[in-house]
């Protein structure tokens, strides 16, 4: 069956068929691997895999990065160290069997406290609430087109320190202490526009809100110019809302996105299983 994609909005996003994961050939893979370098984000629907098919897809797009599995942090999926799991659901013990599971998540890329940020990341549905749950994602290319060339100008100049003190549900990351002073905050300086080394695309790179510092500016200026470019960031236009279905894998590009989730019933049970592809570069 041939390959057919279908953009789902203006800014991000298409929608690929005609291709089963659990079976997907090289030069499938080369297909699917062009439409998400243009796209940003890919949604397969109606997949059934395996978690080793979940973990060999995953793995042709790039070195896996396994979750740090640091006490209450991370948790992987049992047998497959590489594998994520995305819940709220509890064991017999009432121990959270993952993480990243509980309610709201706000606007962040993944991981970009780090020198290397990951690549990309794909989730997939296992167990979904009756409602709510929506995972939003933004363009970053089209947040940086949207602005105007005078604030472009002066953002291209600048860097953001990316704090990794607290994850996007607004909890300290283990082995973290609290803190807000973003000036003091423990992580990484990335250019705020970066060029995604991929495929030349000039893209903003945010992170996430809290804690940010645009390095060397007093925190109120910072705070004030961090305010207009998060407005262009999460602009509605530039945004995509996948609801999910039992079976969706989504794959987004973590450099030129960010995401967010919505909140879900707290008395309900949200599962995915989630890879996540190694960063290779200093972002410049
Ligand atoms: C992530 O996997 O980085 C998330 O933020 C989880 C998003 C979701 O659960 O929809």
């Amino acid at each position: 069956m041939a390959i057919r994609h279908t953009p789902i909005t203006p800014a991000l996003g298409a929608t690929i068929e005609g291709v089963d994961l659990a079976e997907i050939t090289p030069a499938e893979f080369r297909q699917v691997h062009e439409i998400w370098k243009k796209h940003h984000v890919v949604v397969l629907r109606g997949q059934r895999l395996t978690n080793a098919q979940f973990e060999r897809f995953s793995a042709m797009i790039g070195e896996l990065d396994p979750p740090p599995n640091q006490g209450a942090g991370r948790k992987s999926v049992p047998g497959y160290p590489n594998l994520y799991v995305v819940s709220n659901r509890k064991n017999a013990q009432g121990e959270p069997i993952g993480a990243l599971g509980d309610g709201e998540a706000s606007w962040h890329t993944d991981m970009s406290y780090l020198e290397r940020p990951p690549l990309a990341s794909m989730l997939w549905s296992v167990e979904l609430p009756s409602t709510g749950g929506d995972t939003w994602f933004a363009s970053m290319p089209a947040a940086l087109r949207a602005m105007p060339a005078d604030l472009v100008a002066r953002v291209r100049r600048l860097a953001i320190k990316h704090d990794g003190t607290y994850d996007s549900g607004g909890n300290l990351r283990k082995g973290m202490v609290a803190n807000d002073d973003p000036r003091e905050s423990v992580g990484t300086l990335h250019p705020i526009v970066i060029v995604q080394p991929e495929t030349g695309e000039h893209t903003l790179y945010l992170g996430r809100r809290r804690n940010a510092w645009i390095a060397g500016l007093p925190v109120d200026e910072s705070e004030r110019l961090l305010n207009i470019i998060w407005s262009y960031a999460t602009m509605p236009e530039i945004t995509l809302r996948h609801q999910w279905k039992l079976g969706d894998v989504v794959l987004w590009n973590n450099l030129t996105t960010m995401h967010r989730r919505d909140a879900f019933p707290a008395d309900e049970v949200r599962t995915l299983h989630r890879s996540q592809i190694k960063g290779k570069y200093v972002l410049a």
